[in-house]
């Protein structure tokens, strides 16, 4: 068995029954309305508690929390640079070790998370967040993806989807929008070879609070692809985040699943899959694409998730392994 499987043998998940009732991120912040970022961050927070230390890089989930000198954070934060989030919790982490080997605190418990956007992520802390994972780091990492730099104004990414209008991808005459395709993070997390990775969605509340909460148990470390409706810079409606987001998982567009010791979980089976096109529409993102456009994409998005239906490979011999993880279902059979 596994480290992680080992360390969640005896996991007991949320249910609607159970949701804990404290709040590491209080309301008053100053999110846009509709914010799906703020939700899933505060989701995953419920999820981990108070006994944490949180790194946050820029990005609109450090902007919205901390104008000076207010925050809504009740737990010990610290802001760091856009580039190195992972990097200094690596160092919190490490010094609590040798704090706690000295007798110097009795905090052996205490958990470490870091996050950024996808900006922060995908392009200039991938370094950082590399080196920390394979240096193995007891840590969670969590990527919230709203697939742009959207707190300085809507700037592409490497995590904007392909024919996304951005202000840096602006489509017209002589181009598409964005065009190059979404990086797959979660992949290359997977690739360092950690013990936990797993994709997650505001839309799916309980998953995502078990899944942030199974990472932050799982010894070394740990990383959280978390899906972030902005309905400022996708041209959607305030009220549409939790919409938008179902569809993404409807569509096969943002895949939910788990990779536990390498083994791959899917965590919510697409038995009867909404089109692409359904997922752009409350999106003024993608309007200009035609059909044609939008005909390439669905042969992608088809593609790549046929691609990770074979990594979780014996579909038909549906196991459910780990307890509490009702939406986990293993998929290779072993
Ligand atoms: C080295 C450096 N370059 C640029 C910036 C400006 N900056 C701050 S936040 C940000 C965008 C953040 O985008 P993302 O990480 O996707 O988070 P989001 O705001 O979308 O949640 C940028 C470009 C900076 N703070 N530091
Ligand atoms: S710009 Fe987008 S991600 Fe940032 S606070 Fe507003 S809705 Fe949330
Ligand atoms: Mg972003």
């Amino acid at each position: 068995m596994g480290i992680a499987s080992e360390a969640l043998k005896n996991f007991k998940g949320f249910n609607l029954k159970n949701l804990p009732d404290v709040e590491p991120l209080s309301p008053g912040h100053r999110a846009c309305q509709g914010c799906g970022e703020v939700l899933a961050l505060r989701l995953a927070m419920k999820a981990i508690g108070t006994n944490v230390v949180v790194c946050s890089a820029t990005g609109c989930m450090e902007i919205i929390t901390t104008p000076f000198p207010q925050t809504a954070w009740r737990v010990p934060w610290i802001h760091v640079a856009f580039e190195n989030a992972a990097a200094v919790v690596a160092g919190v982490e490490s010094a609590y070790k040798v704090l706690n080997r000295k007798g110097i605190i009795k905090q052996p418990d205490t958990v470490f998370v870091a996050y950024g956007g996808d900006g922060a992520t995908a392009d200039i802390g991938i370094q950082a967040l590399s080196g920390a994972m394979e240096r193995g780091h007891n840590f969670l990492y969590m990527c919230f993806d709203n697939e742009a730099y959207m707190n300085t104004g809507i700037q592409r990414s490497s995590s904007t989807p392909y024919g996304a209008m951005t202000t840096t991808s602006p489509p017209g005459k002589m181009s598409i929008g964005q065009s190059t395709w979404k990086k797959d993070l979660p992949s290359i997390a997977v690739a360092h070879n950690i013990p936990y990775v797993a994709t997650a969605s505001p839309a799916y509340p309980v998953d995502l609070m078990n899944k942030a909460k199974k990472a932050v148990m799982v010894p070394g470390p740990a990383y959280l692809h978390i899906y972030s409706p902005c309905p400022t810079g996708w041209r959607c409606g305030i009220d549409e985040s939790i919409e938008v987001a179902k569809l993404a998982v409807q569509s096969k567009v943002f895949p939910l699943y788990e990779v536990i010791d390498g083994v791959y979980y899917l965590s919510r089976k697409v038995a009867k899959p909404k089109a692409v096109a359904d997922y752009f529409k409350p999106q003024r993102r993608f309007r200009h694409l035609t059909e044609a456009d939008i005909k390439k994409i669905q042969e992608r998005v088809d593609a790549d998730y046929e691609a990770l239906l074979k990594k979780c490979v014996e579909p038909e011999k549906k196991e459910k392994e780990i307890k509490g993880t009702e939406m986990s279902v293993r998929l290779d059979g072993a």
